[in-house]
């Protein structure tokens, strides 16, 4: 961004007071804020009792050296043993604690029980190939129990996991292996998607000819799909018949709270892939914490279920260690939300009395775009609460959300975090905050995040800026994996001692944060800094408009020119006359700045598989330049399918 702050121009002004009934009953009420406002370290040494400790920590944050926080550092635990044995110790044994549901329909229920035989087996499988405390195991699996489990296992026994997508390409499979030095892989024949087996050992099989893998010993293998593999013998083992012949108990060691749990690589639009890097106490304390506050989880009562990949950090905070933790029932789904009808998220909702929904703004506007009737054909009244996360929503995606899906009767929490925050920083509480559509709104009890301008000094309310982290808190990041420096210089350089989120941001007039996308996205026209999500936002208020992309495009006159690529409702075709009506909208809405020069109606836009829209791509095509790295696109045809709709250079 340049020197002016980040301009502020959308007006949203609607307001949704928390339901009578869930304020009542809320597990975290408005005092939680008061006492982490009065003592921040007690607050958060008060929520690690949440947790079962081997060794209680008598410390909560040494920030001696900072940025490398430690938090609870003389306290011990298993993170397994909180996720999993507790609860059957707490007599929950028979509470079903992941409803699967495979995409061709077929669905198992696995108690606390039987998740603690699975993942002692797994533990017991995983030493029995050698895996020590402290070697790293990659899982590069689609979405099953086995996941879970394995995921699970690894922190059993000490061994922190790096999960990778499953629909990563063996090159980024290859280049993950290498930077953690992972010794075993956990994988899968495939999974079925889109209606189909598909393959995912063959990438496993292919990264592993890179000689940055050659230190893998071994390769587990889950059979999901019965298609055939190439097996490489003394290698390659099956996971059931490896985990069927290993006792079903199995004694978790308690490790230090800063034993690593595990390294997750950030989607990284250039350079190397950052390996982040989480810790087990501090970790485990806030996704817990937040799963319990942000969902206000019921354990006796709730079905909880986030429709992220567990690939991705939702996954790994929302599916495994937030909801485990706080011994929730769930609900795990292996395919898309479109096979084989795009209703299938609303039957499972049905199917299974979902009461809490975590879900992506984009699914959110693909659900918009399907159209209101589908939703409409299932009974959605079990759903109570229903969450956002991945990037901003845009307001009538917002109330989109709450009026087809929630029944004009849910609370939606906006919940602002990242890979590298751990768990959830920025979100409403169900219970106590009157919501904003579009806005993840106030910092939770124990973390303190604001706005800052250029100079680092916080903005008043009414203007934008940089998103900024301004005390440590228990889910940091530790360091990026292998690489000290690049983590003092990718977070806390920027302003110093503060950790800089990549995010620009504005406080309302009440001081309400609003995120506004990530700062290198942000427009420069005609000297106004433009967040894209505003022009989006304004765009996608529109009835024609299911989803918008905007980019800045280099421009001899204005620095840089508002581009918008938009899917219109219904995928109708566009009229004459629309774009023009659509570019008076936006001036409408937002003033004449901020009016797009050229907007493009197209089928899809470019996504990473986490669902956020690539508007680097979108950049390349609007600046007539060759595509970047689209490794990490969901469906690289996607490009194709736009750089086809242009009329080629203007
Ligand atoms: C959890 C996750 C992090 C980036 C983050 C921001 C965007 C996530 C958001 C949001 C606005 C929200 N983001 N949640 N922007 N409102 N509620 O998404 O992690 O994949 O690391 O992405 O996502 O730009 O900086 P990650």
């Amino acid at each position: 961004m340049s020197n002016e702050s980040l301009a502020n121009l959308m007006t949203e002004t609607r307001k949704f007071a928390p339901p009578a009934e869930v304020a009542a009953d809320a597990n975290v009420t408005a005092a939680a804020y008061e006492a982490a406002a009065e003592d921040r370290l007690a607050f958060w040494a008060e929520q690690a009792r949440r947790l079962s400790w081997e060794t209680a920590p008598a410390q909560t944050l040494d920030w001696s050296n900072p940025p490398f926080a430690k938090w609870f550092a003389d306290g011990r635990l298993n993170v397994a043993y909180n996720c999993v044995d507790r609860h059957v110790e707490a007599g929950h044994g028979d509470r079903v604690a992941i409803h699967f549901e495979g995409e061709p329909g077929d669905s198992r229920a696995i108690t606390y029980a039987e998740l603690r035989r699975e993942v002692s087996r797994a533990a017991h499988a995983l030493t029995e190939l050698g895996v020590a405390t402290g070697d790293r195991v990659a899982i590069y699996m689609p979405m099953l129990p086995e996941t879970v489990i394995a995921m699970l296992a690894c922190a059993r026994i000490g061994a922190p996991h790096s999960v990778v997508f499953g629909a990563f390409s063996a090159d980024a499979l290859a280049a993950r292996i290498e930077d953690a030095d992972a010794r075993v892989v956990i994988t899968s024949d495939g999974g079925y998607r889109r209606g189909a087996p598909s393959a995912l050992k063959p990438a496993v099989d292919e990264a592993l000819t890179r000689p940055g893998a050659a230190n893998v010993r071994n390769v587990l293998v889950v059979r999901r799909t019965g298609q055939d593999v190439p097996w490489t013998e003394g290698r390659d083992v099956w996971w059931h018949e490896l985990t069927e012949r290993q006792p079903e108990e199995h004694t978790p060691e308690a490790f230090d709270a800063e034993h690593p749990l595990f390294i997750l690589y950030t989607s990284g639009t250039t350079g190397r892939p950052k390996g982040i890097l989480h810790t087990s106490g501090g970790y485990l304390t806030q996704v817990s914490y937040t799963h319990h506050a942000v969902f206000d989880l019921k354990p006796e009562t709730d079905v909880f279920w986030c429709t992220a990949d567990v690939g991705w950090v939702t996954g790994h905070s929302y599916i495994v260690y937030g909801p485990l933790s706080n011994g929730a029932t769930q609900v795990l789904y292996e395919g898309t939300p479109n096979t084989p009808h795009n209703g299938r998220w609303w039957e499972i909702v049905q199917k299974y009395g979902v009461t809490i929904l975590y879900t992506a703004p984009t699914a959110i506007r693909t659900c918009m775009k399907w159209g209101d009737d589908v939703p409409a054909a299932f009974n959605l009244e079990s759903l109570r609460i229903l969450g956002s996360v991945g990037e901003p929503i845009n307001p009538e995606a917002w109330i989109w959300y709450r009026k087809h899906i929630g029944g004009d009767r849910t609370p939606v929490v906006d919940t602002w975090w990242q890979t590298e925050t751990g768990g959830i920083m920025i979100s409403p509480l169900p219970g106590v905050t009157a919501a904003k559509p579009g806005a993840a709104q106030v910092p939770l009890p124990g973390i303190a995040a604001t706005v800052v301008d250029d100079n680092g000094a916080e903005v008043a309310n009414g203007s934008g800026g940089y998103l900024a982290l301004t005390e440590p808190w228990p889910s940091m990041l530790r360091t990026i994996w292998g690489d000290d420096q690049r983590y003092i210089d990718t977070y806390w350089s920027r302003f110093p001692g503060v950790y800089f989120a990549g995010d620009g941001a504005k406080k309302d007039t009440e001081g309400d944060i609003w995120l506004l996308g990530r700062v290198d996205d942000v427009m420069l026209v005609s000297g106004h800094n433009i967040s894209t999500t505003e022009v989006e936002s304004a765009l996608v208020s529109h009835p024609r408009i299911a989803e918008a992309a905007v980019v800045g495009a280099t421009d001899p006159q204005t620095t840089q020119a508002i581009c918008a690529f938009v899917i219109l409702r219904g995928g109708a075709a566009e009229e004459e006359g629309l774009v023009e009506e659509l570019r008076a909208h936006v001036a409408k809405e937002l003033g004449p700045i901020a009016k797009p020069k050229r907007i493009l109606p197209v089928d899809e836009l470019p996504k990473t598989r986490s669902g956020k829209i690539m508007r680097r791509l979108l950049r390349d095509v609007a600046e007539n330049r060759e595509l970047g790295d689209v490794t990490t696109l969901t469906d690289s045809t996607v490009m194709e399918l736009i750089q086809s709709k242009l009329p080629t250079a203007s």
